[in-house]
């Protein structure tokens, strides 16, 4: 399996982000990228190769073209204006509020963000583009015929919406991917998100089409963020509907329970009988992660790529979240392992 990784990553490098009442150094940070770049050299997973460029078309295919213009300025705006440091939103518009966009930065980035977690850095825009372009590889190669590959995307993207930025993420990865896939082509898509937060982002972009079945196994939004997006009843609107299933489990989720769900999810796509999968790979499942609830241990994530290989579809891995940086690149790689089935997990 090819790996896609740019080192543009390193420019998405925030100071601090707002986690609960207080401002800590951001958790989604480049040491994840080479973490998991190492692991994935050191069992020889396979090439590891630069990304093309697809072009702001494809981006804009997802996402608001005002809202991408906006990414592309925001942060020599934000300078010219006075802010210092990375620019973070100072509020948070309303539903009784007007819509209208603001014209100064200020007003814009509450506009636009969904959350305080995601600074916008001078290197922002290069390396969210970069990332989505990994991810436009990797839809790529599949369109070329490899069975499988791992887009190494950094910033992730699946709090993304077609025109707000949330959760550390800016451009929304996994949508763009499977857009390209369609526009290539393929009549159906399944997106599985195993992250261990709702993505929120990928479900609004496709909530209302049929040719993108979504799928996520998540914690709670009672309890757990993104908060208001994630629940079982919803299935999607128009002739969307069904074709969006939220499997949100509690806290003390148990891993047999997780699995479980992941049967279900599984047959679920099987049933739509899609073309080509592509997989929102968070690792915050892992029991050691420092923001998450679940307990998957790192050989269960080679189970998880085990049971992942079942669909017998060209596979497209998206990287999602995953925090804990000494176990970040074991877990990852053995969901890669575990799916490819050619080679003895190493646990150690
Ligand atoms: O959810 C939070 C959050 C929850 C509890 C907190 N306490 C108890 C202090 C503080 C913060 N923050 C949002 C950050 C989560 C971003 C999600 C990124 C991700 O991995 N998405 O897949
Ligand atoms: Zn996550």
């Amino acid at each position: 399996m090819k790996t896609i990784y740019s080192d543009k990553h390193r420019l998405q490098h925030g100071q601090a982000e707002l986690f609960g009442n207080k401002l800590v150094p951001c958790h989604e940070r480049p040491v994840r990228a080479d973490a998991i770049r190492a692991r994935i050299e050191e069992v020889k997973l396979g090439p590891i190769i630069a990304p093309g460029d697809f072009g702001i078309n494809a981006i804009t295919a997802v996402h608001a073209r005002d809202y991408v213009e906006f990414l592309h300025g925001a942060w020599e705006a934000w300078r010219a204006a006075g802010g210092e440091g990375d620019a973070l939103p100072c509020c948070t518009p309303m539903p009784d509020m007007s819509r209208r966009l603001p014209t100064s930065i200020y007003g814009k980035i509450a506009y636009y963000s969904f959350d305080a977690t995601a600074p916008i850095t001078q290197g922002t825009w290069e390396a969210a583009y970069a990332s989505a372009q990994v991810a436009l590889t990797g839809a790529d190669l599949l369109i070329k015929g490899d069975r499988a590959a791992f887009a190494l995307c950094r910033p992730p993207g699946h709090h993304a919406s077609r025109a707000y930025y949330a959760g550390y993420c800016f451009l929304n990865n996994a949508a763009i991917a499977a857009q390209s896939l369609i526009a290539r082509g393929m009549k159906r898509i399944a997106i599985l998100d195993v992250d261990y937060h709702h993505g929120n982002g990928t479900q609004s972009i496709f909530y209302d089409r049929d040719d993108v079945l979504f799928v996520s196994i998540h914690g709670d939004p009672n309890e757990d963020y993104p908060f208001f997006l994630g629940h079982a009843d919803e299935r999607g609107v128009g002739k969307g509907e069904g074709y969006n299933i939220n499997f949100p489990l509690p806290h003390g989720a148990t891993v047999k329970e997780w699995f479980n769900t992941l049967a279900v999810s599984l047959e679920a796509i099987r049933k739509y009988k899609p073309e080509a999968a592509v997989i929102s790979l968070g690792v915050d499942t892992y029991a050691g992660d420092p923001i998450s609830h679940f307990k998957l241990d790192s050989e269960d994530f080679l189970r998880l790529g085990e049971r992942l290989s079942t669909l017998r579809l060209p596979t497209l891995f998206i990287m999602e979240g995953g925090y804990n940086v000494d176990a970040i690149g074991m877990n990852v790689a053995n969901v890669l392992m575990g799916f490819e089935e050619t080679r003895k997990p190493a646990l150690a």
